[in-house]
């Protein structure tokens, strides 16, 4: 499979990290100038751009967190006036003021060609038509990978996300070859399909590049299997992109990051301290030639592993581990850590159950009591009772050896749990509301 741009996705590490050196230097320089925030933290360290003399010298440069970019809402961390930026995105917070982020017409060339570089790197060729099954608006998510896909040369159609009978209608009659969406919406768009006796196998559908949340080989193999395509793993964030940032090559072994425009780092999430290449840890992202929203060391709170040595792809660019979890999305249950990643990793093994799950969590007292809800195939609701009690035991012990925690399984009718046209909520932390 050729790659996008060899100059750079090639490139051998000795000459990638002369280049992230060049650019890291005139990004620290470019913040200093022009965000007082980094200027104020910078003078606080006594850290000078000129102080930047190896790629080491990253870790003399704070750590930004989310609260940073809130504080100044909206425009505190543009480094250009207004009137240079051209696009304005906000992340997806749930609660409270979002997160707006800004691009220049130079960002917005970057992220079309990041955007095209992963899409290519998934598969996709200017002979496939593309279907956009993201949100457009502010999420990152639809704008981000519909000008990338362009600027491949592939066929576009940005139908948008919701509306799946529309959906696959589109997938019929247009001959959509690849799907762009949340792994959660695609799993909705082959229930959907399969309800209305569509047999989606029989398109020329062949491939899906998903992203935006979390997934997991599970998850990949549940979709691979019902829409008969390879699902390919991509991954950013708003605050240093939106997608683009990294994504899966066709040999799906990690997803190759863009390090000739950011600058990847893992940390103990505790600590903040670096962790060798190999461990898992807090990902921290530099970005490198952003112009309207540079970041120096953002905090991702998304855990994973880094992986330099070389992909059989022929791509020199280093491999991040799936990302299954978040620092600030593990729950404390009667004081054990869990991250929903395992219970659904405990779920997927398990035959006759459906990948729709939620993980609810309440207080009764000073105890707190875990429920996982589930829903399961057909056959198994309507068994006997017996068949049923049996077989909620077995989830309950699967779980319990995962986590080491008792769950009560409650078994619920195929399509009782809420579905998503973007990203799927799992869990209900009851406590919160406390
Ligand atoms: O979700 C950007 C994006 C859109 C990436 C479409 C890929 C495809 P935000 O809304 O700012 O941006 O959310 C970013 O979502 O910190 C992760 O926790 C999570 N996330 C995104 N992609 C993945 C992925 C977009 N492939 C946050 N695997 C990130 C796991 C992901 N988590």
């Amino acid at each position: 499979m050729p790659v996008w741009n060899p100059e750079y996705e090639t490139m051998p590490r000795e000459s990638l990290a002369e280049l992230q050196l060049r650019r890291l230097q005139s990004t620290v320089a470019w913040v200093y100038e022009r965000i007082p925030f980094y200027r104020e933290e910078l003078d606080r360290r006594g850290v000078k751009p000129r102080d930047i003399r190896s790629l080491d010298d990253v870790r003399l440069l704070p750590l930004t967190d989310k609260t940073a970019l809130r504080d100044t809402y909206p425009y505190g961390m543009f480094a250009v006036p207004l009137e240079q930026v051209v696009r304005v995105h906000s992340s997806s917070g749930t609660t409270g003021k979002p997160i707006v982020v800004g691009y220049t017409k130079g960002d917005l060339n970057t992220w079309s060609e990041l955007t095209a570089r992963i899409a290519s790197a998934a598969g996709v060729t200017a002979a496939d038509r593309v279907q956009m099954a993201f949100l457009y608006g502010m999420f990152t998510g639809g704008w981000g990978m519909h000008y990338g896909i362009e600027r491949l040369g592939a066929t576009v159609f940005p139908a948008g996300s919701g509306n799946t009978e529309r959906q696959l209608m589109m997938m019929q009659d247009f001959g959509t070859t690849a799907l762009v969406c949340t792994p959660s919406y695609a799993l909705y768009i082959a229930e959907v399909a399969e309800k209305a006796g569509i047999d989606i196998h029989s398109l020329p559908l062949r491939l899906g590049l998903f992203g935006g949340e979390p997934s997991g080989e599970g998850m990949r193999a549940e979709i691979e299997r019902r829409l008969g395509i390879i699902a390919t793993d991509n991954y950013g964030l708003s605050e240093v992109m939106g997608p683009g940032v990294s994504g899966e090559c066709e040999h799906q072994c990690g997803l190759h990051m863009a390090e000739d425009h950011f600058l990847f780092e893992v940390v103990h999430p505790e600590t903040g301290e670096t962790l060798p290449e190999g461990e898992e840890g807090e990902l921290i992202i530099t970005t490198l030639t952003k112009e309207a929203f540079p970041v120096l060391r953002y905090r991702t709170h998304d855990l994973t592993v880094i992986d330099a040595s070389p992909c059989v792809c022929g791509r020199t660019l280093a491999r991040m581990r799936k990302v299954r979890a978040r620092t600030d999305d593990m729950l404390i249950i009667r004081g054990v850590n869990v991250f929903p990643s395992q219970i659904e990793d405990a779920l997927f093994q398990i035959e006759g159950i459906e990948p729709h799950y939620v993980i609810i969590v309440d207080r009764e007292g000073a105890m707190d009591d875990l429920e996982v809800r589930i829903e399961v195939a057909g056959e198994i609701f309507s068994d006997v009772m017996a068949d049923m009690v049996a077989f909620t035991k077995r989830v309950a012990e699967r779980i319990h050896s995962v986590i080491g925690l008792h769950a009560k399984v409650t078994l619920v009718e195929p399509g009782t749990i809420e579905r998503t046209v973007g990203k799927a909520r799992h869990v209900i932390d009851k406590r919160q509301a406390l």
